[in-house]
């Protein structure tokens, strides 16, 4: 029974996909119709011959469905070839990695790394380099001088004595040298150019050999260092130079800057401060140069400090008021550390050659000078000056500049100056 209506069900199925499809290939059929009577209008538009029109709808009618039957197929073929190939590039990319083990990777040729030796210049070097133009300026007339001299004779004397002045000896300095030099020469019956020339250095050397301790920072509490000088010499850069390389040393290094003319000033220190790491007193603008000279001699005791380094500005108009200035400072420091400030440096600046002189005269006469740091000999022939400051004024020099790196500045050695001075390149 239950067999029975199954079967009359599927019956009913087919019967109604039968009649779906009957209907389906009516509409079709009419749908076809409607398009052939579509395009035999068209072609009637077009002007072809009703005699034609039907031949020429059916021609028009199969080539569409061809050219759609065509472009079905391709695309089907397409869809199929796509994955295959896509699975190949994956499959190629998958062997090359497997393949590229770092042995097996193809070498592209590499840059050749040329190592340049940099050479480190020693001490010495350092300080021929930084008075090269010195020594070009006085050191070829020197040797052509003496090599072409049969006599240390007048005409000699003369020459040297040009030659000396233009290296910025100072007069008083050439003096002294001429005179030491002839003397020499005839109690030694010196001939030839190279012990003409050893005498000379031997005897720029013996001028310059003062009779002073050298800088000693050493001692049981901050070491107080005031450094002076007229505007633009190189104090400033000299304190920053000398604290990073104190700092180096592991000393415990303070600033305190009482240039308070500009707030350019205090910043200018407050950047060499930073760089070395090391604390900066400092006020505002305009404030008393002596009340900042205070606070950074409280602040180094408070804080143990082992130097201090003090900035000073170089535009003071007068000795009196400069007189006046350091007057002050030496007595507030002086309260709370008895003997500070234990150097009074002054910074002369090379480039000005026998003006340097004259100010340090000045200063020497105004406020109690233990020291001298000149700078900027790496730019001037006129290094000849630093002969003089000894020679003229027994000033001690400290330290000279030969650059602008933080090394550039020395701890004056006068052997080594004269050596680098007066041996060729
Ligand atoms: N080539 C060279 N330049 C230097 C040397 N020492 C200082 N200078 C330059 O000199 C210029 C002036 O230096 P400062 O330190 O500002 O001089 P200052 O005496 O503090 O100047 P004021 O504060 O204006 O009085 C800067 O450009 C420095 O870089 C040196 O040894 N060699
Ligand atoms: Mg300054």
């Amino acid at each position: 029974m239950q067999w029975s209506k199954l079967m009359e069900q599927i019956y009913q199925f087919l019967g109604s996909i039968a009649q779906l499809a009957t209907e389906g290939l009516a509409y079709l059929s009419v749908l076809g119709e409607q398009v052939l009577q579509f395009v035999l209008n068209l072609l009637g538009q077009m002007g072809v011959p009703e005699s034609q029109r039907l031949m020429v709808a059916y021609a028009a009618c199969y080539a569409v469905v061809t050219l759609l039957l065509l472009f079905l197929v391709w695309r089907m073929i397409r869809r199929r070839i796509r994955p295959r190939k896509k699975a190949e590039v994956e499959k190629r990319d998958e062997d090359i990695a497997a393949d590229s083990t770092p042995a097996e990777m193809p070498t592209v040729a590499e840059p050749e790394v040329v190592t340049v030796e940099v050479p480190t210049l020693s001490l010495f070097e350092r300080m021929k380099a930084g008075l090269s133009k010195t020594q070009s300026a006085l050191l070829g007339r020197v040797d052509a001088l003496f090599s072409s001299s049969s006599a240390v004779d007048a005409d000699f004397l003369e020459e040297l004595e040009e030659i000396l002045i233009t290296a910025d000896f100072g007069m008083k300095t050439t003096q002294l040298l001429l005179i030491a030099f002839k003397q020499r020469v005839a109690d030694e019956k010196t001939e030839g150019a190279a012990q003409l020339r050893i005498i000379l250095k031997e005897e720029v050397l013996r001028l310059m050999t003062l009779n002073v301790a050298p800088l000693d920072i050493e001692r049981d509490g901050p070491f107080v260092l005031l450094v002076i000088g007229v505007n633009g010499v190189g104090k400033t850069t000299t304190i920053g130079k000398l604290a990073q390389q104190y700092t180096q040393q592991g000393k415990k290094v303070i600033l305190g800057a009482a240039d308070t003319f500009r707030a350019a000033a205090a910043d200018q220190l407050s950047v060499w401060g930073e760089r070395a790491g090391v604390t900066v007193i400092r006020h505002e603008e305009g404030s008393d140069p002596a009340a900042v000279a205070f606070d950074s001699v409280k602040a180094a005791v408070a804080r143990n400090a082992d130097i201090l380094i003090l900035d000073t500005a170089g535009r003071l108009h007068n000795k009196v008021n400069l007189m006046e200035e350091m007057k002050k400072i030496h007595r507030v420091m002086g309260r709370e550390i008895p003997q500070a400030p234990h150097e009074t440096l002054l910074v002369l600046d090379a480039t000005t050659g026998q003006n340097a002189l004259v100010q340090a005269r000045l200063f020497k006469e105004a406020v109690g000078i233990t020291g001298i740091a000149i700078t900027k000999l790496d730019g001037t022939a006129k290094g000849g000056m630093a002969v003089a400051i000894g020679a003229e004024l027994n000033l001690p020099v400290r330290f000279i500049g030969i650059g602008e790196g933080i090394d550039d500045l020395r701890p004056f050695d006068p052997e080594m100056f004269v050596d680098a001075l007066f041996e060729n390149h």
